[in-house]
């Protein structure tokens, strides 16, 4: 009863202070007693955990962060594709092989699109996939650790955009090159794009393990290949890529790639693929790329080198691609939870065109073709369309589903989010949005079982809905409860970089399964040591390894000496806690590297080249107990031509 009165205290507090915050009227069609509404339904007592796992791309930061719904909390930034100096992620030896490409060590990407694994088409909690957009590639998340266990790369692409949208059972994660490239890539004219350049759909199969391996790649004309679906429930077994630049242009893209009325979805039959490829009908092409893959058993990443891929050429692949056209530069495609609606995101349109999956497999069955481009049939507009939304919206981008047979668009010009009814295409109602909305968010929103109740708008723009912080402001987030008839805006939140997509998930179908520690018996890292007894300083030459352990509140050994200027020196500590929540950090003075952020019973390595002789200090950089201050040591550097002997110590022991 108490606290049931104390909660509403709290929310009639918070209720006031969005009342003279927000003035009401931006809240939609709540008003200041909306505001009230809102809060209660946002606000997660201290204490009380939140509904929904939401996972939102970094965008330009290469990551992945994580939130709860409905309270907007930050729970956590996962490293992906940029290195993190907090986690030690690209820094310590373990992690740095999981940054490796073709073009080498690469620091940083764009990230895009989280999708989580599926099975029948409804997201299990198990992997969270995210493509990197500038170097091609998907990156492979363990949702119980929560950290990136695996990333492919992916070759004859350029700009990894449409990706990596799932099958209804995570056979395949999918990828589409946004740039059409020369494949193979050689030295040629850019004028000689149209005809000559070419766009490559890859299929990354998953393994039950969630390994990933490119199955196949589709050599489709050089088209910017922009989003994708898969198919779901009767469309199961196909996937739609959006595209523009069927012009072929190469340059001022912004007037050249919007003179075509329509331009195309891409249907691609993957159970068709599947066939040429068992039939070994296809070539095999040489590629080189990376797979790269973090063993929990070893605590290390490995790097693999991959030589070849197989490509299917659909001018020789009959029944595996149709374009169907769709009206002014779609961005987003996708596929409504029965499987049947494939909505097409015409972006310099008001419209939305929705094609029936039916219909489009009967104007297959009659080869109801008005084209065919480089041996791809066209097919009939009308043949395949199964209504308009006539929205009066401007510029729409992305649709989400919820469970009750409703769809949720955003447009980006109008900065709106627009509801309307699948089936009969009826605008139901329209939110707007602070500002320039492109992705939204409905949990479950992209499978064949949304769970609804609540939407989030990601936003391009924030302007003047936070307090400023100078030229740039943080992209904003923003919650509608979508459970009623009309959607009310609920929450603002900043996000990390820019929230391209965003995925969600009920927190149960992941929190039993999250590790809270690493066990020590299961920790096979080469250089792991289980007890201080085993702790040691052993040279090999110029290289200098120290087999270190960290306990509340010291490290073991903490004193050394005998090393030398020009050592290469590694300190592999290991965290012999055996308890949730309780990393130990560790920090050398003039380290050209980052701290390690070691987990219970983890083993992670630091290299350090000592620069001068002297006697230099390292220390844990998270506060673990109260005497953390404390845990702290010395390593003595003599010079490169002595000859210091190699000691290491930890207390006194006379
Ligand atoms: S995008 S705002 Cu990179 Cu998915 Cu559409
Ligand atoms: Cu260990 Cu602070």
């Amino acid at each position: 009863m108490k606290v049931k009165m104390l909660q509403n205290i709290a929310g009639f507090a918070l209720m006031l202070a969005l009342m003279t915050s927000c003035g009401g009227d931006q809240n939609g069609s709540s008003g200041p007693l909306g505001g009230g509404s809102a809060a209660q339904k946002t606000y997660v007592a201290p204490g009380e955990l939140d509904e929904f796992y939401a996972f939102l791309s970094g965008g330009f930061s290469g990551q992945v962060s994580v939130y709860g719904l409905p309270s907007g909390r930050l729970f956590k930034v996962i490293p992906v594709f940029s290195v993190d100096a907090e986690k030690a992620y690209g820094f310590n030896e373990e992690t740095k092989p999981m940054l490796e490409t073709s073009h080498g060590f690469l620091p940083w990407d764009d990230s895009h699109h989280p999708e989580l694994s599926q099975t029948d088409g409804v997201p299990d909690g198990r992997w969270l996939f995210i493509n990197g957009n500038n170097t091609p590639r998907i990156a492979r998340i363990d949702l119980t650790t929560f950290e990136t266990v695996e990333i492919i790369e992916l070759p004859n692409s350029g700009g990894n955009h449409s990706s990596p949208f799932t099958t209804e059972n995570t056979e395949y994660v999918v990828a589409g090159t946004r740039f059409g490239v020369p494949v193979p890539q050689q030295d040629m004219g850019i004028d000689e794009y149209a005809g000559k350049f070419k766009g490559a759909l890859s299929y990354v199969k998953v393994a039950d393990d969630g390994r990933m391996d490119i199955a196949f790649q589709i050599l489709m004309p050089g088209f910017n290949y922009d989003l994708a679906h898969s198919g779901k429930g009767l469309s199961h077994g196909w996937t739609f890529f959006s595209s523009y630049n069927t012009e072929e242009s190469n340059t001022l893209l912004e007037v050249e790639a919007s003179k075509n009325d329509k331009d195309f979805i891409a249907a691609i039959n993957w159970k068709v693929a599947e066939q040429y490829i068992a039939d070994g009908n296809y070539e095999e092409m040489n590629s080189s790329y990376l797979r790269n893959f973090y063993d929990e058993e070893t605590q290390m990443a490995t790097s693999e080198k991959m030589e070849k891929v197989k490509v299917l050429k659909p001018e020789d692949c009959p029944g595996l691609v149709y374009f169907l056209p769709c009206p002014k530069s779609p961005h987003g495609v996708d596929v409504d939870p029965t499987g049947e609606y494939i909505v097409g995101n015409g972006k310099l349109s008001a419209d939305l065109t929705v094609h029936s999956f039916t219909k489009m497999l009967a104007a297959i069955e009659q080869e109801d073709f008005v084209d065919e481009k480089y041996g791809i049939p066209v097919l009939n507009f009308d043949a395949t369309l199964a209504g308009i939304v006539k929205s009066t919206g401007l510029g729409p981008l992305h649709t989400e589903f919820d469970d009750k047979g409703n769809a949720y668009t955003t447009f980006f010009i109008t900065s709106e989010v627009i509801k309307w009814k699948v089936g009969t295409w009826e605008v139901l109602d329209r939110a707007p949005c602070y500002y320039s909305v492109g992705h939204l968010m409905v949990p479950g929103g992209d499978s064949r079982k949304p769970w609804g109740k609540y939407m989030l708008a990601l936003n391009k723009i924030t302007k003047d809905r936070y307090l400023p912080t100078g030229p740039e402001v943080n992209q904003s987030a923003q919650l509608f409860d979508i459970s009623g008839d009309k959607m009310e805006l609920i929450l603002d939140f900043p996000t990390v970089g820019e929230p391209h997509y965003a995925q969600a998930i009920p927190a149960e179908l992941i929190m039993e399964n999250s590790k809270q520690f690493y066990k020590l018996e299961e920790n096979h890292h080469p250089h792991a040591i289980k007890s201080e007894e085993d702790i040691k300083v052993v040279r090999e030459g110029n290289v200098v390894r120290i087999y270190m352990t960290s306990i509340r509140s010291h490290f073991a050994p903490d004193n050394i000496e005998g090393i030398k200027v020009g050592d290469e020196v590694y300190f592999h500590v290991t965290n012999l806690e055996q308890d949730y929540d309780v990393p130990h950090g560790f920090a050398v003075m003039g380290a050209r590297n980052s701290e390690l952020l070691i987990m219970p019973g983890q083993t992670e390595t630091l290299l350090w080249r000592p620069q001068y002789p002297g006697v230099i200090p390292f220390y844990c950089s998270d506060f673990c107990s109260a005497l953390h201050q404390e845990m702290q040591g010395y390593i003595r550097v003599s010079a490169q031509n002595s000859n210091p002997e190699l000691k290491w110590s930890v207390g006194t022991d006379e």
